[in-house]
């Protein structure tokens, strides 16, 4: 029985001290040479990893167009492209147009719920007792145009997505 139990001690014992082992390589591993870590040569940084910007992939900005229409009144169309930042709101495309175009302004109102309501594109507004307004449109993938169901601070335009503010009656 002692014999046994002397045994098993000793297995037990070789068992932890392997343990212990394999867990001391692995710290000394991970610490002992910093050189892998830290550029020994700080004015000869070899060779360095670059990344190719890809234009149809990622994260980065992409192009949308806006067009500003009036179906009550026979004024011409205008359209502006800008590139907006991924997933930006519609908003943000908005005032990148008003800083990159002299012919595009707009104003807006806050809605207590819903965020911002366009009053005034180009100097045209919208008004309640004419039942007039500026109304959003976006383009689906397959080309669909209809009216966004959220406002300017909320609608995200889609890469190359064609977006209309209309000028109409309601
Ligand atoms: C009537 C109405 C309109 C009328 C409001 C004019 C009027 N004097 O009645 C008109 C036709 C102008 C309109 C326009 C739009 N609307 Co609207 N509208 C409604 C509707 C059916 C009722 C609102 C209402 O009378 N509430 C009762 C009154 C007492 O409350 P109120 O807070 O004072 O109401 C005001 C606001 O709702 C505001 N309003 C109306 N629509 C919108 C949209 C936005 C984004 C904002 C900020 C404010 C706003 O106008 C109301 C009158 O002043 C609601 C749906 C609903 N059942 O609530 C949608 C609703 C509010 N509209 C909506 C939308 C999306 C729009 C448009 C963006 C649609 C478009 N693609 O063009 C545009 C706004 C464009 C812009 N210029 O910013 C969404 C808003 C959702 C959201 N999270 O943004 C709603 C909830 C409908 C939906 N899709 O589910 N709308």
């Amino acid at each position: 029985m002692k014999t046994i139990s002397g045994a098993l001690l000793l297995f037990l014992f070789c068992v932890c001290e392997a343990g212990t082992d394999i867990h001391f390589q692995l710290s000394i591993d991970h610490h002992q040479n910093p050189e892998e870590h830290e550029n020994p040569q700080p004015e000869n940084p070899g060779p360095v990893a670059t990344t190719t910007p890809e234009p149809h992939a990622g994260y980065g900005p992409y192009p949308i167009k806006l067009l500003v229409m009036n179906s009550i009144e026979n004024t011409p169309n205008n359209t502006y492209c800008i590139e907006v930042a991924y997933r930006g709101v519609l908003i943000g495309a908005m005032r990148r147009i008003e800083m990159a175009y002299n012919n595009f302004t707009f104003t807006y109102s806050e809605h207590l719920d819903y965020g911002p309501y366009l009053e005034n594109v180009n100097g045209l507004a919208g008004n309640a007792t004419e039942h007039t307004y500026w109304q959003i449109l976006g383009t689906t993938e397959d080309g669909t145009i209809k009216p966004t169901d959220v406002g300017i601070g909320c609608y995200i335009p889609k890469r190359n997505e064609q977006v209309y503010l209309k000028y109409t009656s309601y």
